[in-house]
């Protein structure tokens, strides 16, 4: 599944970078905008990091194909160029060019973990509700993360290190970022194994929408979903927030849960899969 830009998404996302505002309606490349004049942003950080990519993009020579550390393709097919030969972001207009905060021209590819379970009352009973249409649904509850850069509650995922698969880094990143395992070295036997089921019979969803997004550069993100039945597997999971992470935490799912960039969309896929209530 694909998402459009989403302008108010844009607007209400606080970046030092003066981002042009996009309407809705122009979007979309074919729609034509003879006075576009976006915002040109590189940050510095990102202009002097040498894992980044040089800022000349006319030297990268295997844009939409596999490289042997950076995956260049995107989940969208193939994309084009811009009038200065730097890749344009195939979802459209998003108010600003260069690479923004983001390492790489084009795709930027980041692992989401989605860890469910029902939501489960004090007597260990599963919580229904009655959703719109008078049905009575169970209540899911994923876990989240809280963003160190933004406060937003997120998935806890990340980027594909390079020459990583985007599989190992999901795992990683929920690893780091809900488990602190880069601190807590000793993260317990059953915490370990359940980490190891769970991830066993994990289901591919899809793709992201990122406020870091540019016209030049974007996020693509492989999410697998993994769903804990019986909430057996993760009865001993010990939930600890490190990394980018300020908080880690079971969050009851509906459709008033705001999530960071396109995760609340993912959630939304999950729950129409397991009908649970929305
Ligand atoms: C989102 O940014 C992805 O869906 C992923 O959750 C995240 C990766 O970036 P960092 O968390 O490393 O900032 O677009
Ligand atoms: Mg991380
Ligand atoms: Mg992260």
């Amino acid at each position: 599944t694909l998402y459009k830009n989403n302008v108010d998404q844009y607007s209400t996302y606080r970046t030092p970078d003066n981002r042009t505002t996009v309407p809705n309606d122009k979007v979309d490349w074919n729609t034509a905008w003879v006075d576009y004049a976006p915002t040109e942003y590189t940050t510095e950080k990102i202009l002097q990091n040498k894992k980044a990519d040089p800022s000349d993009a006319t030297q990268i020579d295997n844009f939409n194909s596999v490289g042997e550390r950076i995956d260049r393709t995107s989940s969208t097919g193939t994309y084009q160029f811009d009038d200065r030969n730097r890749p344009r972001n195939p979802m459209g207009r998003t108010g600003l060019t260069g690479r923004g905060r983001l390492y790489f021209w084009g795709p930027n590819h980041a692992g989401d973990p989605i860890v469910t379970r029902w939501c489960r009352d004090a007597q260990k009973n599963i919580i229904w509700r009655q959703d719109e249409s008078g049905w009575f649904k169970k209540v899911l509850e994923v876990v989240t993360i809280q963003r160190r850069d933004n406060q937003e509650l997120a998935l806890p995922g990340g980027m594909v290190d390079p020459g990583e698969k985007a599989f190992s880094t999901l795992i990683r990143e929920f690893k780091e970022e809900a488990m602190n395992s880069l601190e807590i070295k000793d993260i317990s036997k059953s915490s370990a194994n359940c980490i190891e089921k769970l991830f066993e019979k994990g289901r591919q969803i899809s793709y992201v929408d990122d406020p870091r997004n540019t016209d030049n550069a974007w996020m693509e993100s492989t999410a697998w979903h993994f769903h804990d039945e019986t909430g057996e597997l993760t009865r001993d999971l010990k939930l600890s927030a490190g990394d980018d992470a300020t908080k880690a935490m079971w969050t009851p799912v509906d459709r008033h849960l705001k999530l960071y960039a396109s995760h609340s969309k993912f959630l939304e896929i999950v729950v129409n899969r397991l009908h649970a209530y929305w």
